[in-house]
């Protein structure tokens, strides 16, 4: 038998980990896995779930890789990212409520990671600075530079790269006219990290998706002043609570005066850009480097996995993807990733590859709406699933559509409701505390209490 490929995988957030979590379960199953090693640029494992106080740049002087926010609580239920192979009562060891808060889905994560013992494959406070595809060679060279001690380390030469960087690190930030006259705070939500920030504070977030809707219900959690969103394409049209209304979107800025496309005004005291990420790939070359919107189905990648444009097969994103599934997205991709990798799955020649791509643009050019992209994903998935015979059935379609009209009937309630998770057959408990009213999002608090302090 060959030896086992060299695999380079960049970042250990939770898409790297699944990556290395069922290449681990090759090993322990004695079957053929590869030699892997993982560069993360931050000091601990968990990518965006691993929280930081800090903005801009990192302690290095590296861009900032986290924007997840203090108080943030899951916006989707649990039991629509659960791993069917470790769930969240193996893990707890009794029922939750359906929406943790951040640390209690860190806590999760951490749990299945830990089981595996994965963690000596990672090379932390290490980032990766280039990667060249060699043609002549086939095989890639990937510089890398340690971060703690301020020096660049000697290439390395690996048969794979596997980017997992995420794209939700980079903010997307549009200019507005009048912006540079604004006297009140500008940032962007990537910066956002606690609503209790602007208390008494009059709000105008920018955007109308997730960010968008969060964290206008944050600010408004946390005590802040009114709260305007405004929307480029359409209104997120939830029934909001006092003090949150919807507008189109701002024209131009003149001192704390906002113009909207409407002809209405409103003077606020700080504008957050909800305007979301660009896809950014630095220590890429062109030729490599993925170039998309947020997309269900970024073009030019294989089962959303294998890069067309360069690196023969051999060079792989994972969780390029806009999500809806996340983690068990991530898992099943990882082991499909794994399983081309370590050769346990042949690739189809590059028309038949080249047809099933143009198969998925055409699908999601006909999507119209949430239930629509819930159904697509969910084929996405599937179809990964069916490829490596998974044993489990991943489809949790019909609790996301169920998330989408429980957001629809009460923006301030859905995550009060409790769901019943397909893998442990066990129901969510309800919280002892309505997510509007519970200030203290430890995790001994949203586990350990039944009833409210
Ligand atoms: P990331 O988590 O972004 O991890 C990427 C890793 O790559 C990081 O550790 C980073 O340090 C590392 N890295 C980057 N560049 C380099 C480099 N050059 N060299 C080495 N390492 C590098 N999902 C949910 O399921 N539920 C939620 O409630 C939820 N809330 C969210 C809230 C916010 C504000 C945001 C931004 C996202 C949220 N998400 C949520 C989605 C989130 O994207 C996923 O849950 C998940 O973190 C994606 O994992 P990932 O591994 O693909 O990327
Ligand atoms: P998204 O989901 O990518 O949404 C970005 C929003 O920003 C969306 O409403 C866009 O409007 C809007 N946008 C983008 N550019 C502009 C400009 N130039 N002007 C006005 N509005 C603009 O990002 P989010 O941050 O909400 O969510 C990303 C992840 O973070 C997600 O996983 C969350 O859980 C947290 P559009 O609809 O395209 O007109």
């Amino acid at each position: 038998m060959a030896g086992n490929q060299r695999v380079c995988l960049i970042g250990a957030g939770p898409s790297g980990m699944s990556f290395l979590y069922q290449n681990n379960k090759l090993k322990a199953a004695g079957k053929k896995c590869a030699d892997v090693v993982c560069y993360e640029k931050q000091s601990n494992w968990g990518g965006l779930w691993n929280f930081t106080w800090r903005t801009g740049v990192d302690e290095h002087g590296e861009l900032c890789h986290g924007g997840m926010y203090r108080d943030l609580w899951s916006n989707g239920p649990k039991e629509c990212l659960e791993f069917p192979d470790y769930t969240f009562h193996d893990h707890f060891g009794k029922s939750i409520p359906s929406f943790p808060p951040r640390t209690v889905l860190f806590d999760y994560l951490q749990g299945r990671w830990n089981k595996a013992k994965i963690r000596d494959c990672i090379r932390f406070n290490t980032i990766v600075k280039h990667v060249t595809y060699n043609k002549t060679t086939d095989d890639f060279t990937v510089t890398v530079k340690d971060l703690t001690n301020d020096q660049d380390l000697p290439p390395e030469r690996f048969s794979h790269v596997i980017v997992a960087t995420g794209h939700f690190s980079v903010p997307n930030f549009p200019d507005f006219e009048g912006i540079d006259t604004f006297r009140g705070r500008v940032l962007h939500s990537h910066d956002f990290r606690r609503g209790s920030d602007f208390k008494g504070q009059r709000v105008l977030l920018v955007g109308s998706s997730y960010s968008a809707e969060d964290i206008a219900m944050q600010c408004r959690k946390m005590g802040s002043g009114k709260v305007i969103t405004c929307y480029r394409t359409k209104p997120m049209g939830f029934r909001w609570p006092e003090g949150i209304e919807e507008r189109p979107l701002l024209t131009k800025v003149d001192g704390n005066t906002i113009y909207f496309k409407d002809g209405t005004t409103a003077e606020v005291d700080v504008i957050i850009f909800c305007t979301g990420y660009i896809y950014h790939f630095p220590y890429l070359p062109e030729s490599l480097r993925l170039k998309t919107n947020t997309s269900l189905y970024p073009a030019g990648l294989y089962k959303g996995t294998i890069w067309m444009e360069g690196g023969n097969n051999k060079f792989l994103y994972l969780s390029m993807q806009d999500q809806y599934y996340s983690f068990t997205m991530f898992d099943i991709q990882a082991e499909w990733a794994c399983a081309v990798v370590c050769g346990h799955l042949k690739l189809p020649n590059r028309k038949e590859m080249e047809s099933d791509i143009a198969k998925w643009l055409k699908k999601l050019d006909l999507l119209n709406g949430c239930f629509d992209d819930i159904a697509f994903q969910t084929e996405f998935v599937l179809d990964l699933a069916k490829e490596v015979g998974c044993k489990y059935n991943l489809d949790v379609a019909a609790l996301y559509n169920r998330w989408e009209n429980d957001k629809r009937a009460n923006i301030v309630t859905y995550r009060d409701q409790v769901y019943t998770s397909a893998h442990s057959g066990k129901q969510g408990i309800v919280h002892h505390t309505p997510w509007f009213k519970a200030y203290d999002d430890s995790l001994d608090t949203f586990v350990n209490q039944t009833q409210n302090k």
